[in-house]
């Protein structure tokens, strides 16, 4: 009985598996195509759940993938938990048309506490064949974030929210859209369904959430400017604020403004090209001095935020301010416990407050620094109101207890990748030099931990080549938080990531640079290349050629010895 059963249940796929976006596209056919509810253990679909909707010739453009016009079919289903009262998570996962599916599949994830990107990471799959998902954690919807889920009450985490937003509900996407995507176009047992990711800053975390976690999830991750090492990086957001605080001097943002404009002045140069770019932001950290700015004067337009024109000169105050800030956070004895941005990065967690009343600038507690303590740290609410008594060893104490209580969930630094390398899967990690947001130097080091955890035998060269062959990172001059900059118009941008990793994957073409473009400014248009680390770009005598060169004194400055900290940081 039982093999008749299964044999027409597979002559009926044959015959039925959908040749057009119409065809494809009914809530009939979705639901026919719904792994089995035991297929993951403790999940139960609902099929009544489905939605199924066609979109036609919808124009898509972003930072993250060429522009196209693009269509698809929208199917959203729900799944809950067994065992969890009133739990439910939403998939919505975009499907290509037939004709134009590659057997591919892409996860997508989200940014600050939101596990996705709404509407706009999705095309990036659609354009290249691939059905894509997305998944609403289980939050409430697709536009709930985590931190509406986080807190049950006062002092009482939501530990099931805490671990889908960590990663589990990465894996579940991943997992159940997979089989959904194999079923919907009848692939073949045998058949491969390629496996790729694509998410940058949170959705970067979530990113190494699955391949520090999981070995047959994805043949390539996408993973731009991850906030991983989740308890150092969510605390050091306050880091400006509290060095203003002990400081006791509170630059106005205009101050700030003129320190970025003259440090990409003075380092732009230092890369060999005078191109409004600072590629070597390494070298400005090493070879410029912002003392020298001390006495600049700086003048601002009064500001839509209600803040008058301001005008004056950069006192010694606001350079100590900026130079603590740059020196990264350490403790009372003068130990380190973390690291800062590049310098010519934006300042926005220093950003200060203006007082109509007194006519001067105040702290402005960072959002997102505020936001980790009052809710996973206090455990009452998603707002710090105050940074009253906290000093450069409070920071270092959220920092060290941060680790130990999300060290399996948000913490994010697992270094031993076996069984993702050992399936044969590929990273391609990329980070602005200017990022304002994640220091640049949290991916070299996560990079680093991996070379040595996994190489430990072999010379730096050696381990460096071989994790090369299947993971690497590359640093965007002048690019921003997961984009392009607009201190630094005439940067590139690295827009066509997921085709570089499909390509790497599916054909063995190793990007040995990365392929960039500059999407604004005089050179719009230009395709350059990004050197991949340790190597870094130089451009030749011609400006014309970019080399990429190994630097020891350059490498060496993105290497830091957290010795505050009584443990290993990866
Ligand atoms: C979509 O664009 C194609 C090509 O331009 C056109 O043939 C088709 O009619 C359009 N479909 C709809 C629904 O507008
Ligand atoms: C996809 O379907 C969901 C559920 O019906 C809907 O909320 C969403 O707006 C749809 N998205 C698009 C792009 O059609
Ligand atoms: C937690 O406490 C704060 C301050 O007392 C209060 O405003 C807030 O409503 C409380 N939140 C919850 C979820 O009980
Ligand atoms: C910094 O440079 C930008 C142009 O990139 C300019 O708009 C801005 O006014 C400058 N800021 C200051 C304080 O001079
Ligand atoms: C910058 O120059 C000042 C004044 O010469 C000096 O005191 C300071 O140590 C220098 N800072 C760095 C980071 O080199
Ligand atoms: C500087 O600001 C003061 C008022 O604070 C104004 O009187 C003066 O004209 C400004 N100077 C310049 C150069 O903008
Ligand atoms: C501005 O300063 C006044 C006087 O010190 C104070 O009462 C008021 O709370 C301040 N306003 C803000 C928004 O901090
Ligand atoms: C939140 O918790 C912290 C740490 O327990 C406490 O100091 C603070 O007063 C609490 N805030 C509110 C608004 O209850
Ligand atoms: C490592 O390789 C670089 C070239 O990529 C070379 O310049 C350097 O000398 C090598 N280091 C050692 C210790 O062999
Ligand atoms: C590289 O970028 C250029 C634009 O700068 C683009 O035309 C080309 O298709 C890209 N290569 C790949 C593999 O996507
Ligand atoms: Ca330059």
């Amino acid at each position: 009985m039982r093999p008749t059963h299964l044999l027409t249940l597979a002559a009926l796929a044959t015959a039925t598996t959908p040749s057009t976006l119409t065809d494809l596209c009914t809530d009939t056919v979705a639901q026919a195509a719904l792994p089995a509810s035991e297929f993951i253990q403790g999940i139960t679909i609902d099929p009544s759940s489905i939605t199924t909707n066609i979109v036609t010739n919808s124009s898509v453009s972003s930072n993250d993938y060429p522009s196209a016009t693009i269509s698809y079919c929208n199917v959203t289903f729900a799944y809950s938990h067994d065992g969890i009262a009133g739990d439910q998570v939403l998939l919505e996962i975009w499907l290509p048309a037939p004709s134009a599916f590659q057997n591919r599949w892409l996860s997508t994830g989200g940014g600050g506490y939101a596990i996705n990107s709404g509407s706009s990471s999705l095309p990036g799959g659609i354009i290249y064949g691939a059905a894509s998902g997305m998944t609403d954690g289980g939050f409430g919807s697709f536009s709930k974030q985590a931190d509406s889920a986080l807190l049950l009450a006062n002092g009482t985490l939501n530990y099931e929210a805490l671990y889908m937003f960590a990663y589990k509900a990465h894996h579940e996407l991943s997992t159940l859209g997979k089989a959904f995507t194999r079923n919907i176009y009848g692939l073949t047992s045998t058949e491969k369904l390629y496996a790729y990711y694509q998410g940058c800053s949170e959705g970067g975390r979530e990113g190494w959430s699955q391949v520090q976690r999981y070995g047959d999830e994805w043949d390539g991750a996408v993973i731009g400017a991850p906030a991983f090492r989740w308890s150092f990086q969510q605390t050091q957001h306050l880091y400006s604020n509290i060095v203003e605080k002990t400081l006791n001097h509170y630059p106005s943002p205009c101050e700030f403004d003129l320190i970025v404009n003259e440090t990409i002045t003075a380092c732009d140069p230092l890369d060999g090209k005078t191109d409004g770019v600072v590629a070597r932001t390494d070298l400005c950290l090493l070879d410029y001095n912002i003392t020298t700015l001390i006495g600049k004067p700086y003048t601002c337009a009064a500001s839509s935020f209600g803040s008058p024109a301001q005008n004056g000169t950069l006192s010694s105050e606001t350079i100590e301010v900026a130079q603590t800030i740059l020196n990264g956070l350490h403790d009372s004895n003068g130990k380190r416990v973390y690291f800062s941005y590049q310098p010519s990065a934006a300042f926005d967690d220093a950003e200060t407050q203006y007082n109509s009343t007194t006519g001067t600038w105040g702290l402005d507690i960072d959002q997102l620094g505020g936001e980790y303590i009052a809710l996973l740290v206090n455990k009452n609410g998603t707002t710090l109101s105050s940074l009253d008594g906290v000093t450069y060893d409070t920071l270092k104490e959220w920092i060290i207890s941060g680790m130990l209580e999300y060290y399996s969930t948000l913490q994010t630094s697992w270094p031993d990748l076996t069984p993702f390398h050992s399936a044969g899967g590929k990273v391609l990690h990329y980070h602005g030099d200017a990022d304002y947001s994640i220091p640049t130097a949290s991916s070299v080091r996560f990079w680093e931990s991996v070379r040595s955890t996994m190489y430990p035998k072999e010379s730096y060269n050696a381990s460096a080549e071989a994790l090369n062959d299947w993971y690497r990172l590359y640093t965007v001059p002048g690019a921003g938080h997961c984009a392009p900059n607009d201190a630094m118009p005439n940067g590139p941008w690295p827009q066509t990531n997921l085709a570089v990793m499909i390509e790497w994957v599916e054909k063995g073409v190793v990007p040995t640079t990365l392929n960039a473009t500059v999407l604004q400014g005089e050179n719009e248009g230009q395709n350059q290349q990004l050197c991949a680390w340790p190597l870094r770009p130089l451009w030749a005598d011609d400006g014309e050629t970019l080399e990429c060169v190994y630097d020891q004194r350059s490498i060496d400055s993105w290497h830091y010895d957290l010795d505050a900290v009584p443990l290993p940081v990866y």
